[in-house]
């Protein structure tokens, strides 16, 4: 039987969590959380398990809830002080890394570059993947690796090639089609390219799934591409 001060203590106990609750989600969301902007973690464009099996639903979670979180946060914290930086865009920043000034500039190149590479990879995956390329960027990979099977080959091989953490790319570098690595957070947009297509080959991308074995996981990655988004770049960058 519940006495009246159990009641009282209920009644208490429920009018905090409604309080909670009436409160708008977006105050909800900012509760705790750390100062926020002027860049902010996009969400992912699918479930933490749309990509299984191939990428696994806990390496997903990780790799954007917290990884990519920090590169947001890091990247804030960087440009705090720095109003004019803080309105660019993030393709402007990484793109113009000779413009930020020295002091920050280290922190803008990696936090920002991941900020910007995971911003696409995200993107540069999906659900249900056709498994190739259809249209122009289709025409211009049988043009460039002589067909699907020769770009596989060849993106892989970069992949693989990447010494400790860094990305592989397929590039349009002036009209060419182009496979390049770059280390750390690095983007091609650094070395006036456009990326198209990217693999994340950080062991954080990975090792839960396959640890060490990278080729299994860069063979499971041409499974989950979303060609429509990477052609759709294609065109946009060749324009
Ligand atoms: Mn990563």
């Amino acid at each position: 039987m519940m006495t009246r001060r159990d009641v009282l203590k209920k009644t208490a106990l429920s009018a905090a969590v409604l309080a909670v609750a009436a409160l708008p989600r977006s105050l909800r969301a900012q509760a705790g959380a750390a100062p926020s902007g002027p860049f902010k973690l996009p969400p992912l464009p699918y479930a933490f398990d749309a990509l299984e099996p191939h990428i696994d639903a806990r390496t997903m979670e990780i790799h954007h809830d917290r990884h990519h979180q920090a590169y947001v946060t890091n990247l804030n914290k960087a440009l705090a002080g720095h109003p004019a930086l803080a309105k660019e865009t993030i393709e402007h920043l990484v793109r113009h890394l000779d413009d930020v000034p020295e002091g920050i500039r280290p922190a803008v190149r990696n936090q920002g570059g991941g900020h910007y590479n995971h911003s696409l990879f995200w993107q540069m995956m999906k659900k249900d993947s056709s498994g190739q390329p259809s249209g122009a960027l289709a025409r211009a990979i049988d043009k460039h690796f002589h067909n699907l099977a020769g770009f596989k080959e060849e993106f892989s091989a970069a992949a693989m090639k990447v010494f400790g953490s860094g990305w592989a790319w397929l590039v349009l570098d002036d009209k060419d089609l182009k496979i390049t690595t770059t280390p750390n957070q690095d983007s091609p947009l650094m070395h006036g390219q456009h990326p198209l297509l990217g693999i994340d080959v950080w062991e954080h991308a990975y090792y839960l799934k396959y640890q060490n074995k990278r080729a299994d996981y860069v063979a499971a990655f041409f499974n989950v591409i979303n060609w429509d988004f990477v052609g759709e770049r294609y065109e946009k960058s060749r324009a």
